[in-house]
């Protein structure tokens, strides 16, 4: 038997389950991909505030130790990073990332959950873009992180998105997926667009009415990295990422009156 593929993600615990390294590692385990974690922060929903997410991030000697454990220890085929909630956590890994030479890296540039009282500190903006960013081999920011890192402030239509992910792509970053289309108001496909800094494409799905959505950026980010990790061209990741998503997003479900996560074992699974 040939060992598996090897991918690490460096995100944040959403305790719910739905988003954060748990929806990575179950997209991984659903890839085939061996998965491994190196925690920056706990997310805890409080079911009496609304579900406000609570952040708490880890210190950073606790965060490199576990990057020690992985690059150093055992070694990577991609990895991928969400929240990293503070600054110093995204120049830390930003550091290590350059030091190991990481070979794909899935920079999905987490600012705010829903559901959280208000985005993350403009600092932490600053360092994804000049830090982290430029590391990528895909960037993945939703609408608004999208807007926001380009500064091209509100995204409020498809050409807006292929602007963004053109200018976020001119950053150094190898290829960027704006995600999150089927926010846009009067959408009817799910269309998220994607540049390698020359062109941009448009990657359309059905839009699946009342779908469920917490956890869904992670889930495609996560796709795309369990996909690098096992060789393929980026814009081929991109697309079967996709697809994996949209089978996860037709099985989601409410997890309670507040919160619906994705199903990820739904594309192997007829019956969900
Ligand atoms: O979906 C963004 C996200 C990322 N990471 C963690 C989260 C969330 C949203 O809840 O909890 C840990």
């Amino acid at each position: 038997m040939t060992p598996p593929f090897k991918a690490l993600t460096i995100a944040g615990s959403d305790t719910s389950g739905g988003a954060g390294l748990q929806a990575d590692i179950k997209t991984f385990q659903e890839h085939g991909v061996y998965g491994m974690v190196a925690l920056t922060c706990v997310v805890a929903q409080n079911p009496f505030a609304d579900w406000r997410h609570d952040v708490f991030p880890l210190d950073l000697q606790t965060v490199e130790a576990q990057l020690h454990t992985v690059l150093e220890g055992i070694g990577v085929h991609a990895a991928k990073t969400g929240m990293l909630a503070v600054k110093e956590l995204v120049a830390l890994v930003a550091s290590f990332v350059k030091k190991h030479n990481v070979p794909n890296l899935v920079v999905d540039p987490v600012m705010v959950c829903k559901g959280a009282d208000a985005p993350l500190n403009p600092d932490v903006a600053n360092a994804l873009r000049d830090d982290l960013a430029p590391l990528a081999t895909v960037l993945t920011p939703n609408l608004y992180e999208a807007g926001i890192l380009s500064g091209l402030g509100v995204l409020d239509s498809v050409e807006g998105m292929e602007a963004a992910a053109l200018a976020l792509a001119k950053n150094g970053s190898k290829y960027v997926l704006v995600k999150g289309g089927s926010k846009l108001k009067g959408a009817v496909k799910a269309i998220d667009v994607f540049s390698d800094g020359s062109a941009v494409t448009r990657l359309e799905s059905e839009l699946i009415p009342g779908a469920y959505t917490h956890g869904a950026g992670c889930t495609i980010s996560a796709a795309i990295c369990a996909n690098l990790a096992k060789g393929m061209p980026a814009p081929v990741a991109l697309e079967k990422a996709k697809e994996f998503e949209t089978a996860a997003l037709r099985a989601s479900f409410p997890l309670n009156k507040w919160v619906g996560p994705l199903r990820h074992d739904a594309w192997r699974n007829a019956d969900l």
